[in-house]
């Protein structure tokens, strides 16, 4: 495919195409490596300044003793790993998370709970954090598994700005990763969040065996949502030992770095976040990821329960690279 024949804008309202087939996808995914890194980032110059990262701090407010069994995750009860349940965060420790996240030159705070979906009996602490955010200039964003109606609009009340769902991977390949609940119950609450007026953060994961189609399928139900999520979050899987995925093979990262790519393509205003598994990754392929498009990342030591890259590791990435994190 040449770039004459690229055609991303359409007659939907906002102007964006939401009707991608997986072939075109597909072809896409397929260019050569260095055409395709060049129309990501020629559209990426048409919506972003392309020096500038996003910046998102992560906070476990409910760690581990999860009763779902994505393959994928060390918080599951289901499998045996280091991490050990805890009780929900007190909603002040929370805020002193935000504060600092602030300090270190975040503009979000992303709050993630390891349950299957929120309790009436944690909402009010929820809405307390979400308050408190907000009162430190701060945008938020939470994770907290499926939401009905009523929940996301009690989220919207509180002036929750993101909410973070992931449809994971292919609707064919996530039914090898989780059965405990279905990707129909994903796209439900992706739709419960949309009609709050909350901000839609949807992505997922490479790197767990799937195959180029499903990463390719994995883009298409995202880019063909009613509206581009306004952050995709691409996570390579960080390989826990005691998680059934652990020891899966790794994928070439120029499969990653592909994913990228097509993802900028098909959602050309959305932030494209460079998310999980940025330690296994060297300064080189963070660079060609960001030069793919992605265009923000999880900032501070810890994601949920897993490291990431130290801020002085990532600031002086930045420094060697001409880019300024945005807010400054
Ligand atoms: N429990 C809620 C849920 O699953 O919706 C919220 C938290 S959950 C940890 C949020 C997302 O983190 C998952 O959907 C998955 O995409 C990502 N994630 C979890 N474990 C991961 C891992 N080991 N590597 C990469 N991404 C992971
Ligand atoms: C997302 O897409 N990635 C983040 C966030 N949303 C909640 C979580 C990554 C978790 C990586 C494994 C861990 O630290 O437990
Ligand atoms: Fe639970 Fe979320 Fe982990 Fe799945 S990804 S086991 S729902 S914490």
């Amino acid at each position: 495919m040449s770039s004459e024949q690229l055609s991303l804008k359409s007659a939907y309202p906002d102007g964006f195409r939401h009707n991608w087939t997986k072939r075109e996808i597909l072809d896409f995914y397929n260019l050569p490596m260095m055409e395709l890194i060049y129309q990501a980032q020629t559209v990426h110059r048409e919506y972003f300044d392309p020096n500038k990262i996003q910046l998102s701090q992560l906070c476990s407010i409910k760690t581990g003793g999860c009763p779902e069994d994505c393959k994928y995750c060390p918080q599951s009860s289901r499998y045996s790993t280091d991490v050990e349940a805890e009780r929900l965060m007190a909603v002040e420790k929370v805020l002193e998370g935000a504060r600092n996240a602030k300090a270190n030159g975040a503009t979000r705070y992303c709050m993630g709970a390891a349950w299957r979906s929120p309790k009436g009996r944690d909402m009010d602490a929820v809405c307390d954090m979400i308050k408190g955010v907000a009162n430190l200039g701060l945008e938020s964003c939470m994770t907290l598994g499926m939401l009905d109606r009523a929940q996301a609009a009690t989220l919207k009340q509180a002036g929750l700005d993101y909410y973070n769902h992931n449809v994971d991977s292919s609707p064919e390949y996530y039914q090898e990763i989780i059965t405990t609940r279905s990707y129909q119950d994903r796209l439900d609450t992706l739709e419960n969040v949309r009609g709050a007026g909350i901000n839609v953060c949807s992505g997922g994961i490479v790197g767990m065996g799937e195959s180029k189609a499903d990463r390719a399928g994995m883009l298409q139900t995202l880019a063909n949502l009613p509206e581009h999520p306004g952050s995709v979050p691409i996570n390579m899987l960080v390989q826990v030992e005691g998680t059934p995925l652990y020891g899966e093979e790794q994928m070439d990262p120029f499969d990653f770095i592909r994913t990228i790519a097509v993802a900028r393509l098909l959602m050309p205003a959305s932030y494209v976040r460079l998310s999980a598994g940025r330690e296994a990754m060297n300064d080189e392929m963070q660079a060609l990821c960001f030069m793919a498009g992605a265009n923000s990342i999880f900032y501070g030591e810890k994601l949920l329960t897993t490291t990431n890259p130290t801020q002085n590791t990532d600031l002086d990435l930045f420094a060697r690279l001409g880019i300024t994190p945005e807010g400054k």
